[in-house]
Formats: C-alpha cells, structure tokens, sequence
C-alpha cells in the first residue's frame, strides 16, 4: 500500500478566513432582539453549524427553543443572514488568514485535488470577495446537504467530488463539529486552534500549517491506521 494523498479538503469559515467573527456579530445581534445574551465563548459552539441549527443552539441558550413558529424561525435566520451579508461586504482579498495561500499554492503544486467543504450557503460570495473562486477543484454545495456537521455528509461529498477515497484524504477545520465530521468520514484531520479533541494534527494558527509536517504526520497516521 502506497503513502499518496489523493486530495485535501478545506473548511472556509475560520480557516480560509475569519467570518467567524461576522457570523457572531450577526447572531448576537439577532439574540438580544429577542432577549438572548451570547457571548464569545458559546459562539465556539456554532462554528461549523448551520444557520438554522445555530438559531435552534441560540434559542436553547434562553430556554426560548418553544416560543417560536418555523415560519418566525425563517424570518430570524433571514434577518440574521442579512445583516451577515452586509458585514460581508468589507471582505477582500487581504482577508484570507496567514500561511493559507501559501499553503493552497504547495498542495497544487504537487498536482493535489483541493475542495471545500463548507456549510455555508454564503460560501460563494466568500471566495469571490477573497479572489480565490479558482483556487478550488470542486466545491461542495451546502445547499444540496442534507445533514450539518459533525455528520460526515459534506467532506464525503467533497472527497466524492474530487475523485478521492476518504482514507486517502486531509481535511483541515476550525471547529468541533467539523473535526468530528472529518473523522466520521475517515479521513485524516488537522485542526486550527484550541480544544479540538480528536484532530489527528492540531496547531494553534493557519500560519502554522506546516504542508511538509501535515504529510509526514498523515503517513505515520496511515501506517497506524492500516496495522
Ligand atoms: P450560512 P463553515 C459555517 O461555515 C460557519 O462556521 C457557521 O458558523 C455558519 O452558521 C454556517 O457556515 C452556515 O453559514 O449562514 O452563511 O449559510 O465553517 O462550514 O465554512
Ligand atoms: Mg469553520
């Protein structure tokens, strides 16, 4: 059995850049309308989670989760996007977090499939504003997910798309529920930042994704996985 990677797959919010910090502007926005205080340490608990399941975690937050109907819950979730969006609107290419390019540009230049796999259904207005709509060989559409993470569904799709068996796949995620999504998956995760129980690579920055080390520590991780 050969070591070859067949691709690598990113997450977008919070590791190709920070939207993170929109989305909770938004949410925070949209919880105290209704009488909800969140704060920078529950946000840790929607990254990577979808926009209706973050109302639902916001909502639950207030012990306000039945005092709602669906069609109210829409129009949250639409308010909230609305006014992410227009946080978006200060995004540019300067935006996208360090070592990241760098980081694309090595894996390409071995010839390696990249895809994204985000929840986000903003996602194409991200990579436009950040200039990095090319940088991807296949991008998984959020909209045809039928399940959030930490399911697998969106980094199996993506793995999928770029012709790749998962075992033989890097994902690469900011958040809990992705590392327990790409793990699900059985791939090999490398996590940015803090408390990502389960990451097969952690580091605490993007400028820190070292692609030599992440190889080497995925072959080791392979061998193991093999015995
Ligand atoms: P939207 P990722 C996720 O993106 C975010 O981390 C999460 O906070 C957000 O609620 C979700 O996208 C849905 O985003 O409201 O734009 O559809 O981390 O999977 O790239
Ligand atoms: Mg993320």
């Amino acid at each position: 059995m050969n070591n070859k990677i067949e691709a690598v797959v990113f997450d977008l919010d919070g590791v190709i850049t920070d939207t993170a910090h929109f989305h909770y502007l938004a949410w925070k926005q949209l919880a105290a309308e209704v009488g909800i205080t969140i704060d920078e340490v529950f946000n840790e608990r929607l990254k990577g989670v979808s926009r209706m399941d973050s109302l639902e975690l916001i909502l639950q937050e207030g012990n306000r989760e039945n005092d709602f109907t669906l069609t109210e819950k829409e129009e949250m979730a639409a308010k909230k996007n609305l006014h992410y969006c227009d946080l978006l609107k200060q995004l540019t290419a300067n935006d996208v977090l360090p070592g990241i390019l760098e980081l694309l540009a090595k894996i390409k230049a071995e010839g390696l499939p990249i895809g994204l796999a985000s929840v986000s259904k903003n996602a194409g207005t991200v990579l436009k504003a950040l200039e990095l709509e090319d940088a991807f060989n296949f991008i998984a559409d959020a909209a045809k997910i039928k399940r959030s993470k930490p399911d697998p569904e969106i980094f199996l799709t993506a793995c999928e798309g770029l012709g790749a068996a998962p075992v033989r796949a890097i994902g690469i995620e900011d958040a809990a529920a992705g590392i327990e999504a790409i793990k699900a998956s059985g791939m090999f995760a490398v996590g940015v930042g803090k408390s990502l129980q389960g990451a097969d690579y952690l580091v605490d920055s993007t400028n820190q994704l070292d692609w030599d080390k992440i190889k080497e520590t995925y072959e080791e991780w392979l061998k193991n996985s093999i015995k």
